[in-house]
């Protein structure tokens, strides 16, 4: 790469009011954000999203999925595009970061090439990934997953929030429900930059995460039916409560992910009581389990001890469960070649970098399976997220930002 080209970086204030007004879109109740998936809030954002690319010259087109891609043209109208993204939907107490750099920084590196005059061989594609969170629409990373064939279409649309309403229903209502892109959808490369959702990279001081896998993940909805009885005249042996089932199926994840450590992670996120009254034994109660782990063995090996103890839990207190398989995913390994990338892009800016597991899943990890992918992270101040004091600096964005465009453009190829 020549020295004009090593020295080209984005503009930080840019994409830094980017993300600004971004997050005037669905506030949250703190500083963060409720952009939930085919929410209008996230149609608003979407159509933000839209304008902005169009005012960069790109083509926008939205896929059955509703996942969009922003089209820079590049000088080979042959050649696969190298796509950068990530998702806007966010959690309902989400931050304002977790997704939404990768989208913004993606947008950046187009705007930084327009403003240079510099035109790539391969097009670049700024990509939007539909329902990556999966805090409405389970399992997370759905649209992604379709898009690199791990899903079926009418299993997708089927899929149903809280209130019944069904994912292909809502994607319709917002307008997002586009049409097939062609048959070979395949990138020639996905690059996804995303805070690290962890306190490594800021712990160490280090600006740049490599990442070189994500861990496997599995989720998993259990039920448990007891029967409703009156909390004051039914003697406690006489019961059979669905809410001591919840209790201990909650010890049962988190000793089984200690009993895995260091790596395992387990959680009960979601717990839905009924009839949630306070004087009648709970009847029946669903939780949601989230196990991840970086090895597929170990994963396999929680998930059996698991439903053996729901098994063993249930006979005791004397209660039906059903256990259904929500979805997940095996760890999975990033392209050597693009990391490779990664970390000379990083050294050639001067920034320091490590290479990282990645704790949370990310639409990166479904298109792996169909294009050389790789992940690059920021760091996030105090490790946290998927919580609405979510925070990074303006130089943690821009030095990831920075690191997305030379990685985009050695893939893209500089035509002129
Ligand atoms: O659950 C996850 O890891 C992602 O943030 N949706
Ligand atoms: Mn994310
Ligand atoms: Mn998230």
């Amino acid at each position: 790469m020549n020295s004009e080209i090593k020295k080209l970086s984005i503009d930080a204030d840019r994409l830094w009011s980017d993300l600004a007004a971004m997050a005037e879109i669905g506030p949250g109740v703190g500083s963060g954000n409720n952009r939930q998936s085919l929410t209008d809030a996230d149609r608003d954002g979407r159509l933000l999203f839209q304008s902005w690319c169009e005012a960069a010259n790109c083509s926008v087109s939205v896929d059955p999925m509703g996942n969009m891609f922003a089209r820079r043209a590049g000088t080979d109208p042959d050649a696969m595009a190298v796509m950068v993204g990530s998702h806007l939907d966010t959690q309902p107490t989400g931050g304002r970061y977790d997704g939404v750099l990768g989208v913004l920084a993606g947008l950046e590196v187009v705007r930084t090439l327009n403003d240079l005059g510099i035109k790539t061989e391969r097009p670049i594609e700024i990509v939007n990934w539909s329902n990556e969170e999966g805090a409405r629409f389970a399992p997370p990373m759905l649209a992604s997953g379709v898009f690199a064939g791990v899903y079926e279409r009418d299993w997708a649309y089927a899929r149903t929030d809280a209130d019944g309403l069904r994912f292909g229903d809502e994607l319709e209502r917002i307008g997002f429900k586009g049409c097939e892109r062609g048959d070979d959808i395949a990138p020639h490369a996905y690059l996804e930059l995303h805070i690290e959702q962890g306190p490594i990279l800021e712990d160490e001081g280090i600006d740049i995460g490599v990442v070189t896998h994500g861990q496997g993940l599995k989720w998993l909805r259990v039920t448990l039916t007891g029967r409703e009885a009156h909390a004051g005249s039914t003697p406690m042996p006489r019961r059979a409560n669905a809410g001591l089932g919840a209790a201990r199926i909650t010890e049962l994840v988190e000793q089984i992910a200690l009993e895995h450590a260091p790596h395992a992670v387990g959680t009960v996120g979601q717990v839905n009581v009924y009839p949630n009254s306070p004087n009648i034994v709970p009847g029946r109660v669903d939780l949601t389990i989230d196990f991840r782990h970086p090895q597929t063995d170990t994963l396999i090996d929680i998930e059996t001890r698991f439903r053996a103890g729901v098994a063993t839990m249930a006979d005791e207190i004397g209660l039906g469960f059903t256990i259904e398989d929500v979805g997940g995913f095996d760890p999975v390994a990033f392209d050597a070649a693009l990391l490779a990338q990664v970390r000379q892009a990083s050294t050639a800016l001067g920034l320091s970098h490590r290479d990282i597991v990645s704790g949370a899943g990310h639409d990166a990890c479904w298109v792996n399976r169909i294009a050389p992918t790789a992940m690059i992270f920021c760091p996030c101040i105090d490790g946290l997220s998927h919580n609405e004091n979510e925070a990074i600096t303006r130089e943690w964005a821009a030095a990831g930002a920075d690191v997305l465009l030379h990685v985009a453009l050695e893939a893209a190829g500089i035509a002129c």
